[in-house]
C-alpha cells in the first residue's frame, strides 16, 4: 500500500510544477491526489521507507483531541514539530536569537511567559472542540459526530472542520488537513459495522507532513470505531495542493530508491470510557521495521 505514496512522490518529482511558496524555501507542487489505506486486518499506515516518529504523531492527535492550543502540553510530552512558529514570532518580536532548546526550556518552566509565547491561536484543538458560533456558545465538532456515529450512522453531516474562515487571522498558521468526514458500511449484515474516515488536506507536505499525518488520521479512525463500537475500514487522504519541498528533494529521491515493507498491526490496548480518555500508551504497534530515518527542516 506504501507504493501509492511512493508514486506520487514520485510524480510530484517529475511533473510538479516549481514555485516560490509561501515560506520562501519553493516547491514543487501538483494538484489533487487521493490515497486509499485499508485498515480492516489491523493493519497501521506507518510508512517505512523512512522512519516514522509515528509516537509523536499519535501524540499530536491526542493533543489536538485535548482541545488545546499551547505548545506547552506538547513539549510536556517531548513533541517539539510545533515549537518552530511560535519561535520564530518570538524571536522577531523580542530581536532575541534564542535557541529552541532554550526557548522550549522557557516554554517549560515559566507558566507566564508560555501564556503569552506559546499559543498558536485557535488551531485544531479549539476548532474541533470549541468552534465558536455567532452567538458566543461554543460547539463540540468530536462530540456531535460521535453522537451521530452512534445514533443515525448512515448520515451524510458526519464531518468536522478546522476551517473557521473568521478565525483564520488569528491562527498561527492556516489548518493543512482540515475536512474529517465519516462514512459507516456494513449495516444490513450480521457482521460489526465497518468504519471509514476520508481526510481533506489543503497543502500536503510529502516530505514531512503527510507521513505524520497518515498515522495520527489512522490513529483517529481507530479510536472513533472502538468508541461507537465499529472495525476501522478505509483510511482516505485526499490532498490539494500536494508538493515537496526543494530542500526534500534528496529524501524524495532517497525513498524512491528503497524497497517498501509490509506497514505494522495497530492494537489498542484499552477502550477508554470516552475520546478523551486515550493515552499513548494505549496504542500497540508491532512489526514495524523501517528503514533509517531521515532528517529534514521543516519550512515555516
Ligand atoms: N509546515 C510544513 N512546512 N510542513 C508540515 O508538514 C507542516 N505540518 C504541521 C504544520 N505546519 C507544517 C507541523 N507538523 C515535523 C513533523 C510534522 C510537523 C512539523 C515537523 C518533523 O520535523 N518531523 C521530523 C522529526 C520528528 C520528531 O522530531 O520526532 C520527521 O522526521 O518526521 C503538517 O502537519
Amino acid at each position: 500500500q506504501e507504493y501509492q505514496y511512493l508514486d506520487l512522490v514520485e510524480h510530484v518529482l517529475k511533473h510538479g510544477d516549481r514555485r516560490i511558496d509561501r515560506t520562501g524555501v519553493g516547491t514543487l507542487a501538483s494538484f489533487g491526489a487521493m490515497l486509499r489505506f485499508d485498515m480492516s486486518d489491523g493493519t497501521f499506515p506507518v510508512y517505512t521507507t523512512k522512519r516514522v516518529y509515528w509516537k509523536t504523531a499519535v501524540k499530536e492527535m491526542l493533543w489536538f483531541l485535548t482541545g488545546q492550543t499551547n505548545i506547552r502540553s506538547l513539549l510536556q510530552e517531548n513533541v517539539r514539530i510545533w515549537t518552530d512558529w511560535p519561535l520564530d514570532k518570538y524571536r522577531k518580536a523580542s530581536g532575541s536569537d534564542i535557541s529552541q532548546e532554550d526557548f522550549e526550556a522557557r516554554i517549560l518552566a515559566d507558566e507566564e511567559f508560555a501564556l503569552q509565547w506559546g499559543d498558536l491561536g485557535p488551531v485544531y484543538g479549539k476548532q474541533w472542540r470549541r468552534w465558536v458560533g455567532p452567538d458566543g456558545k461554543e460547539y463540540d465538532q468530536i462530540a456531535s459526530v460521535i453522537q451521530t456515529l452512534r445514533t443515525n450512522p448512515t448520515s451524510r453531516r458526519m464531518l468536522f472542520h478546522a476551517w473557521n474562515v473568521a478565525d483564520l487571522d488569528q491562527m498561527a498558521l492556516n489548518p493543512c488537513h482540515n475536512f474529517y468526514q465519516f462514512f459507516v458500511s456494513g449495516l444490513n449484515g450480521d457482521q460489526t459495522p465497518k468504519l471509514s474516515l476520508m481526510v481533506g488536506i489543503r497543502s500536503n507536505d510529502l516530505g514531512l507532513g503527510n507521513p505524520f499525518n497518515t498515522c495520527q488520521q489512522a490513529a483517529l479512525l481507530a479510536m472513533v470505531a472502538q468508541q461507537v463500537d465499529m472495525v476501522p475500514h478505509e483510511l482516505i487522504c485526499v490532498g490539494g495542493d500536494v508538493h515537496l519541498y526543494l530542500n526534500h528533494i534528496e529524501l524524495a529521491e532517497t525513498i524512491l530508491q528503497r524497497e517498501p515493507r509490509p506497514f505494522p498491526k495497530l492494537r489498542l490496548l484499552r477502550r477508554p470510557d470516552s475520546i478523551d480518555g486515550y493515552r499513548i500508551e494505549d496504542f500497540e504497534v508491532t512489526g514495524y521495521d523501517p528503514h533509517p530515518a531521515i532528517e529534514a527542516p521543516v519550512a515555516v
